[in-house]
């Protein structure tokens, strides 16, 4: 182990001798042409690492200005190391640590919103990336539009010249760059949510209407400023204290703000860029115009299914995703919710290998270098499963059918983050969070028995009121729910295996 105290801090004297992933941006901040919103290890692990590939393959203006959500630790990490970090990727090979030197200016969304906004209004810049998380875009899952009752969003459609939520931020932000002369510009999310650019316009619109914003401002929006959809695929799980030790005995240098990701990396994006764009597609992206469906494979074939592994993983007392999947029933209900109920819902891009697809995810759900957390990918799960869980379950639910392993990944979210009276899903169920856990338990604690207790939840519109209206379902989430309850996970996943599909009498 290196002894922390000798090892020299990362910065820029050291770069010469140290592997760098790509090419490095232009030093010159004006030369940035992207903003980032959120920098978080994801970002630093996917867009930035691509980005840094396009830039070995065809340099260009292309370097980020990133802007962490509340927390000041990466960003001063990184100020500190004059931008630079590394990025640890874990292989069946072993594992490899990389600087990538891309981001040029730094901040924090919640403690200067009015830096967010001069970034936009700049004409240096032409694209906003985003990884803020589904909830960042404040959609209503009961009713598809703005969730103007949320708190946040209530305050800054109050006064949308300070705003605070990251829709608010952007609406502020493209409001200042109509009035500086409306240049084109491109809002590019990066989130595990189904159109994910067009659900960006529709909330940023949506935002500036209700604020009372001027026709000219949602003319520039509309003509000038494009929002591409992007299906994006790597798992990277949360770095943690070893991450920089892992550093230190790679590379020989103190990095506090190192990523660790597995090796596999997937960015398709649609190709919609008035003001420019990196050679993404020469960094190992791939530009579409089916992004849809590749947003559909990666919802419903990776992220629903991990979140029931995650589950029934943690109900299990398992610590990570590699232990669970190496339980046989938990490999058995998931790879069934893959090939039974989801996969005949999705209409596949054209030339898509998905078998192949599925045949590796299984190895990088088998990854245990990387340790990914049941905890980590069971929170937020009201925020996640609406993108993961509804529009399957409905497809099947209005052909006749019951998709019962969707609706043992519903009961399972709620054994483990709002509990029936009385159970107790154990610790790494109780760690996960969830913005909506008060709430969602206050509604629950009404119930006197599981089955009542999801009918509560799921009445409440909490993934889906439409999905509500299925009494089978509802019913069925209810009896799967009393079963791990009474019986635990493993007879709830043998109940649904068995009632899996069937057609309704
Ligand atoms: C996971 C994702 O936490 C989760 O919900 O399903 O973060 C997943 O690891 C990534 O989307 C992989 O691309």
């Amino acid at each position: 182990m290196p002894d922390p105290g000798s090892t020299p801090a990362l910065d820029r004297s050291r770069l010469d001798g140290l592997p760098l992933l790509g090419a490095a941006a232009p030093q010159d901040p004006a030369r940035a042409g992207i903003i980032h919103l959120g920098l978080g290890a994801f970002h630093r692990a996917h867009a930035a690492v691509h980005t840094a590939r396009a830039l070995a393959a065809e340099p260009g203006d292309w370097g980020i200005i990133g802007f962490a959500n509340r927390s000041r630790s990466v960003v001063d990490a990184m100020a500190r190391q004059d931008g630079l970090y590394s990025v640890l990727e874990l292989s069946e090979a072993g594992t490899r640590a990389d600087l990538v030197d891309v981001h040029r200016g730094f901040g924090v969304m919640t403690e200067d919103p009015g830096a967010v906004i001069r970034e936009i209004a700049d004409t240096h810049r032409r694209i906003l990336t985003l990884t803020v998380s589904e909830g960042g875009y404040y959609v209503s899952p009961r009713t598809g539009h703005l969730d103007v009752d949320a708190p946040l969003l209530r305050a800054d459609l109050a006064d949308p010249s300070a705003p605070r939520s990251v829709i608010g931020l952007i609406a502020a932000g493209l409001t200042a760059r109509a009035a500086a002369g409306g240049e084109p510009f491109t809002v590019l999310p990066c989130d595990n949510v189904a159109s994910a650019g067009q659900t960006a316009r529709q909330m940023i619109t949506e935002f500036l209407e209700h604020s009372g914003a001027d026709d000219a401002v949602l003319a520039y929006v509309r003509d000038s400023v494009s929002f591409p959809d992007a299906m994006v695929d790597r798992i990277v799980p949360a770095t943690t204290a070893g991450t920089s030790d892992q550093v230190a005995e790679l590379l020989g240098v103190r990095d506090d703000a190192p990523v660790r990701a597995e090796q596999f990396s997937m960015w398709v994006i649609e190709d919609d860029f008035p003001a420019g764009r990196p050679a993404w597609e020469r960094g190992g992206a791939i530009l579409s115009d089916e992004v849809e469906k590749y947003e559909q494979v990666k919802l419903r074939i990776l992220n629903g299914p991990h979140s029931l592994i995650a589950y029934l993983g943690a109900l299990d007392g398992r610590v990570t995703i590699p232990a669970s999947f190496a339980q046989d029933w938990i490999a058995e209900a998931t790879l069934a919710l893959i090939h039974d109920e989801n996969l005949p819902t999705i209409d596949l891009p054209s030339g898509f290998d998905v078998a192949g697809y599925i045949e590796d995810l299984t190895h990088r759900w088998r990854n245990h270098d990387l340790g990914h957390r049941t905890r980590q990918v069971g929170s937020d799960g009201s925020m996640r499963l609406p993108q993961r869980i509804p529009v399957p379950a409905r497809f099947h639910l209005g052909a006749g059918r019951m998709p019962a392993l969707l609706a043992l990944t519903v009961a399972a979210w709620f054994a483990c983050v709002v509990p029936p009276r009385g159970f107790d899903p154990g610790e790494q169920a109780r760690s996960m969070t969830d913005p909506a856990q008060a709430r969602l338990q206050e509604i629950g604690s009404r119930a006197t028995t599981p089955a009542e207790h999801a009918r509560i939840l799921l009445e409440s519109g909490c993934l889906s009121e439409e999905l509500a209206e299925h009494e089978d379902f509802v019913e069925l989430v209810g009896a799967l729910l009393t079963t791990i309850v009474s019986s635990g996970p493993r007879a709830a996943a043998a109940e649904a295996l068995a009632a899996s599909m069937k057609e309704n009498h």
